[in-house]
């Protein structure tokens, strides 16, 4: 541990003004956070005065979240903690300068999935803010998701260029990756264990002083810092495996005829001592801006670690491996569509479909990733007209959306379930049959919302993920 680190911490004395760089839906929740905590005197929040985002600044400084969507007791803490002249927000990132502590919470998207190049302009861009202002002593934490090695590689370099300044000697360094979920941002920085990883032993001491106050139920588990970028693309990656097996299992009970819901209860029963099996849903795709690219920064950051790996030659990881199995549903669902309509001499060319479901995640109006958007673009080249129904997703950028299931459903061939909305599972076959066209529509469920048997009843061709019992139903 670094001598000259220590004694510099020892002169600022204990953390007491912070800054959080990017007021979105990890930073405002974090910097609310700290605000609340008594043993921290102010925060800053720095947000660029940009075209798109600038709004925000006098926005949270009236107290008002400019979040989307149900946050319980962020706004409320919001307007106190303003109110009580503890935090504010500003576009001067020269006020760096002040804080003891400094956390960036950036996006981190990739560029296009093709190439898997992570996108860090805009995490570069604060680096070199921070580096720029930010005097000795200063703790500097990374939240945002990015690849092992950024920390000690990228950032440090940035930050070192920028101030003159020699990390774990003039600054403490760290990576505490952030944890959260729409919907429950405070209740996740608070209750979630939070992983907190410093360069050497000196910064993640200083990086628990930092986050130890704002925790609840959750508990620190320090380790190195490119140790923590590993836990959270890997965390992400290891539910993506889950998840390819079980889709993976779903296609062989197709194949088989059986129905992967009676082998999915069946795993799921092995319980015991050490005995787990944490099997999970199979479905009509992964969606999301977590698991379809955390893969690709633990693959980048292996690739880029300069250490030889030993793995069988010319093989892809098992992790690519489960991305394309998930990637491929999607495809499984327009597969699985034509198959239906082929059993009465009918084709993709000129059917009306209706996409239920263009959120990634059931009962959300989240869309970043959406499977749908692959399952309508091939039903599209295929000659398909295709009408698409959510009842929280209001826009999507080229996609007409619409919130009138009725309309969406009047005139269908084929009606294909993409995501697991609650709203769908109160789908009648009957009331539904009378607004498709005549004859036999075709319904598709891609996450086991409706009761096959009702739906052939009623004269439908039905195929539906993983149900290999059902696919080749007799035509009533
Ligand atoms: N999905 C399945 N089958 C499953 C579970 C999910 O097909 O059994 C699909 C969903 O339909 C969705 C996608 O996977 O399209 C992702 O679903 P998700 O529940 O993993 O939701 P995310 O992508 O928002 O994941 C986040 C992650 N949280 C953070 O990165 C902080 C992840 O680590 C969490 O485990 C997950 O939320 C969660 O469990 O809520």
């Amino acid at each position: 541990m670094s001598d000259t680190l220590r004694k510099r911490i020892a002169q600022r004395g204990p953390i007491k003004t912070i800054g959080v760089i990017g007021m979105g839906y990890v930073g405002i929740p974090s910097a609310v956070l700290f605000a609340d905590a008594p043993c921290f005197d102010f925060v800053w929040g720095f947000q660029r005065a940009s075209p798109t985002s600038g709004y925000k600044i006098d926005m949270l400084n009236r107290g008002e979240s400019p979040l989307k969507g149900e946050e319980p007791d962020l706004e409320p803490l919001l307007a106190t903690v303003v109110d009580a002249g503890k935090f504010r927000v500003t576009p001067d990132f020269s006020k760096i300068a002040d804080v003891d502590a400094i956390t960036l919470a950036i996006q981190t998207p990739f560029k296009n999935p093709a190439d898997l190049e992570p996108d860090f302009t805009a995490l570069a861009e604060g680096l070199r803010h921070v580096g720029a202002n930010m005097a000795e002593g200063t703790l500097v934490v990374l939240e945002s998701t990015i690849t092992p090695h950024t920390t000690t590689g990228m950032a440090r370099a940035i930050l070192e260029e920028e101030s003159g300044l020699v990390a774990g000697e003039d600054f403490a360094l760290a990576h505490a990756p952030e944890r959260v979920m729409v919907g429950r941002l405070l209740q996740n920085i608070r209750e979630h264990d939070r992983i907190v990883g410093g360069i050497d032993e000196a910064s993640t001491k200083r990086a628990i002083e930092l986050y130890e106050p704002v925790l609840t139920k959750g508990r620190i588990i320090p380790m190195s810092a490119t140790a923590a970028e590993v836990t959270k693309t890997a965390e992400n990656t290891f539910r993506d495996l889950q998840i390819a097996a079980v889709n993976q299992l779903a296609l062989y009970c197709e194949a088989l005829g059986i129905n992967v819901y009676d082998v999915r209860a069946g795993i799921d029963s092995l319980k015991g001592d050490g005995i787990t099996r944490a099997i999970l849903w199979p479905g009509a795709g992964v969606g999301g801006h977590c698991l379809t690219k955390d893969t690709y920064h633990l693959e980048r950051g292996v690739k880029l670690s300069g250490d030889p790996l030993d793995f069988p030659a010319g093989k892809e990881s098992l992790y690519v491996l489960a991305r394309h199995v998930n990637d491929f549903m999607p495809r499984h669902m327009f597969n699985l569509t034509n198959a239906a309509l082929a059993r009465t001499g009918r084709e993709m060319a000129g059917a009306k479909v209706a996409v239920l479901g263009w959120a990634f995640l059931a009962n959300s109006d989240d869309a970043r990733n959406t499977p749908s958007e692959i399952y309508r673009t091939l039903c599209m080249a295929a000659g398909a007209e295709v009408a698409v129904h959510d009842p929280f997703v209001r826009e999507y950028p080229g996609v007409p959306i619409e919130d009138d299931l009725g309309a969406v459903l009047a005139g269908s061939d084929v009606i294909a379930i993409l995501t697991g909305h609650g709203a769908y599972r109160s789908l009648d076959a009957a009331q539904v049959k009378n607004q498709c066209t005549y004859g036999m529509p075709v319904i598709v469920d891609g996450r086991n919302i409706i009761d096959p048997d009702a739906f052939i009843k009623d004269g439908f061709i039905y195929k539906g993920i993983g149900r290999g019992d059902k696919n080749s139903h007799p035509m009533e």
